[in-house]
């Protein structure tokens, strides 16, 4: 009975404020039969829900994306170009700043997500060949970045292991003319240290794998990656569905693309390689137990050769520490562990420095220098929420960051929506929803939180040891909802707690921390005698990164957790002076399998992404809402009464406009300073009308001129 089936029954709801009942039931129902028939797209108003479909779909290329260009929001089927071209167009006709948030957890399809849309601002907006180039190296700045930046970890195979806010510039005509990253920690960690079934960033296996007999023969490589212990302790350097080769030729035209020259080029996979070799420095201990460096020391001598520095004061640094006692500098041996710690360190910091350095020369060759105004659409694209078998410092920053942007989504959508309607005088029935803002406090609190709690112990003199830490923080937060001791978990009979972790209830899950590393890792400290033996490096790059450090410095940089904490502040200010566009992205199912709807799965992640509730305040609320001027001024030539000029309050002038518009009154509200419109569609058929009055205009205006 195919022919007796709406399209509604075929292919379910496109937006879900049209759903019959807004239980959880009926969402998810919807999202599933939607998701089977490869409709992975699908609106909460004007917020669009995306389910990962773990394959290839052929609803991004040029016939697409100029089927949605300049077409209303609701016109055609959901899609991640309607998202983008509606907030392109509503910069344009307000002149004013967006920026769109794409969340969901590891592996939910924010980073594709992204990559779409920045694929349809720079090959769907007007162009001449110079901002051809422009966009060319914003395009091409994502594989270096991701080569960089991104690993395979048990989530994700292409996991994000930094965050990345790209502003999109447009000029007054809409042409894309230019952009600047901000990054955001990268899990430096990883470069010494991978989990099973993990790996090192894939630009190392790239190079290994990809790059020419005579680069590798250069930087003293070996083409295997068996042989480099930083890139095998995950036992899989080698991934079938990941080319390494391919995607070494994609990353060595992009950085030609956008600009880096040969020798910078040159410098670049020197530092990549100091790395390679660095991990493969070896040290035995001497009957005292002193560290001695292993006597194959070829790998030393690469990485100076490498970094340009001097292998014999590099080896010194590497296996004692200089102490500075009055005007004498005595050295201190290193126990086997300290020099690994210290060869680490300088692993980690080369790897890290090299990443910003990365990410300053992409800014260059993006920047737009002309100083006319612009306006801008941010993209925000950050690691997500994140849970594994084990769980350490790096996790912590990443589910806090996601924290914090659920708490941004709050304030922006459920908390302001409703305040604004109570504002406005407008009746309200309140939507109850949870807000982690409990949780924020938690983490980030003034000397009650657990970050400064961690930077107390790492600031404080004595013995300081991750088990301290934790003692502290059970000491402070015993008795918090959110927070779970060992002791406590025991108490409450749930999953037990070794006694080297503690837990976090998350907006989006338990998730049990271990302490070992965090005071280490949040120091991140660089002995002082290799740091300055670093600042005299023969390669550019290196040289440039570390002169930047001030190595005279007496004082004690800011801790990893409190740059980061600042960072995600300064973040929440830049987004907070936008408008705002929400991309919440789902992932279907753990084994990133084609077509598996994990309802389970799905449901915990429309629970805590917050989505019903936003739908409920969606649905009861209104879709748009302008200022009385800002409405008035664009729309009064639909109207005798209010062209060209309204001489009374912008309010009543509204009032007659949209009677004159012939605006039911269930449509429409008058707040006290703002007209609340509830369906898009009736907003869309006012601007239908202005445009042709427009189009009007312009042609008597022709006419009365003519032969001028
Ligand atoms: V993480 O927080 O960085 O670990 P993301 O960024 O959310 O994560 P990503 O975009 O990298 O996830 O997506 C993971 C994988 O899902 C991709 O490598 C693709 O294989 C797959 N994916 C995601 N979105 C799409 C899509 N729209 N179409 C097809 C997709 N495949
Ligand atoms: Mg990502």
């Amino acid at each position: 009975m195919e022919g007796a089936l709406t399209a509604r029954d075929r292919v379910g709801i496109q937006d879900f404020v049209l759903l019959d009942e807004t239980t959880e039931a009926a969402f998810l129902s919807n999202l599933k039969k939607r998701f089977s028939k490869d409709l992975i797209y699908t609106y909460i108003g004007t917020l669009l829900v995306s389910v990962n479909p773990y394959k290839e779909l052929d609803i991004y290329n040029m016939k697409q994306m100029d089927l949605y260009m300049g077409v209303n929001f609701f016109e055609l089927p959901p899609h991640i170009y309607a998202l983008a071209d509606n907030a392109y167009h509503t910069m344009l006709t307000e002149f004013n700043n967006h920026f769109i948030l794409i969340s969901g957890e590891s592996g939910a399809g924010k980073t594709e997500a992204s990559k779409k849309i920045l694929q349809y601002y720079a090959v769907s907006c007007p162009s001449t060949t110079l901002l051809n180039t422009v966009r060319d190296k914003m395009l091409m700045s994502n594989p270096v970045l991701e080569a960089f930046g991104n690993a395979k970890t048990l989530k994700n195979y292409n996991s994000s292991r930094f965050g990345k806010y790209m502003d999109i510039q447009f000029d007054s005509q809409g042409d894309a003319v230019g952009g600047h990253i901000l990054n955001y920690m990268l899990e430096k960690s990883r470069v010494v240290h991978q989990n099973h079934g993990e790996r090192n960033f894939h630009i190392f296996y790239q190079l290994v794998e990809g790059g020419e007999e005579d680069l590798l023969h250069q930087l003293g490589l070996e083409r295997d990656c068996q042989q480099y212990n930083y890139l095998t302790q995950g036992e899989c350097a080698i991934v079938s569905s990941i080319n390494d080769r391919n995607d070494w030729k994609t990353v060595k035209n992009a950085l030609q693309i956008i600009n880096i020259d040969e020798i910078n080029t040159n410098h670049l996979f020197g530092t990549v390689a100091s790395v390679l070799h660095l991990g493969n420095v070896q040290f035995d201990s001497d009957s005292k137990g002193h560290a001695l460096l292993n006597s194959n020391n070829s790998e030393l001598r690469w990485v100076s050769n490498l970094l340009g520095v001097d292998a014999h004061r590099l080896q010194e640094g590497l296996t004692y520490r200089k102490i500075e006692a009055q005007k004498d500098q005595v050295l201190s041996p290193f126990t086997i562990d300290h020099a690994i710690y210290a060869r680490d360190a300088l692993a980690k910091a080369i790897y890290g420095q090299t990443f910003t350095w990365l990410v300053n020369r992409i800014n260059e060759s993006i920047e737009n220098k002309d100083s006319s105004r612009k306006t801008v659409i941010g993209l925000l694209d950050i690691y997500g929420f994140e849970v594994f078998y084990v769980n350490s410092f790096e996790q912590f920053c990443i589910n806090y960051c996601n924290e914090k942007l659920q708490q941004l989504f709050i304030q922006l959508t459920l908390k302001a929506e409703q305040e604004e309607y109570q504002a406005e005088d407008i009746e309200w029935e309140p939507v109850q929803f949870f807000n982690n803002k409990i949780i924020c406090d938690l983490v980030e609190e003034k000397h009650r939180g657990i970050i400064s709690i961690l930077d107390e112990e790492c600031l404080r003199p004595g013995d300081v040891t991750d088990l301290t830490f934790l003692e502290r923080l059970e000491e402070k937060m015993g008795n918090h909802p959110h927070f779970v001791t060992h002791k406590l978990a025991d108490k409450m009979t749930r999953k037990t707690l070794e006694r080297g972790d503690f837990r976090l209830l998350h907006y989006a899950g338990e998730v049990t921390y271990c302490v070992v590393g965090f005071v280490d890792k949040n120091n991140d400290l660089l002995y002082k005698s290799i740091k300055d033996l670093i600042c005299q490096s023969k390669n550019a790059i290196v040289r440039e990164c570390f002169s930047t450090m001030d190595p005279d410095s007496r004082r004690r940089p800011e801790t990893v957790v409190t740059q980061f904490k600042s960072s995600l502040l300064k973040l929440t200010e830049i987004l907070m002076a936008k408008e705002a566009w929400y991309i919440r992205c789902l992932k279907s199912n753990e084994s990133k399998q084609p077509g598996q709807f994990d309802e389970a799965l799905i449901r915990h992640q429309v629970k805590y992404l917050g989505l019903m509730e936003h739908l409920r305040v969606r649905r009861a609320g209104f879709a748009y809402r302008r200022k009385y001027e800002v409405f008035l001024k664009r729309y009064k030539p639909l109207c005798p009464a209010t062209w060209p000029h309204w001489r009374g309050v912008p309010a009543d002038g509204v009032e007659v406009l949209v009677q004159h518009l012939g605006y039911l009154p269930h449509e429409y509200k008058m707040g006290r300073t703002k007209i609340f419109i509830r369906h898009p569609r009736t907003l869309f058929a006012t601007e239908d009308a202005f445009e042709k009055c427009k189009h009007e205009l312009a042609t008597k205006l022709q006419a009365k001129y003519k032969g001028y």
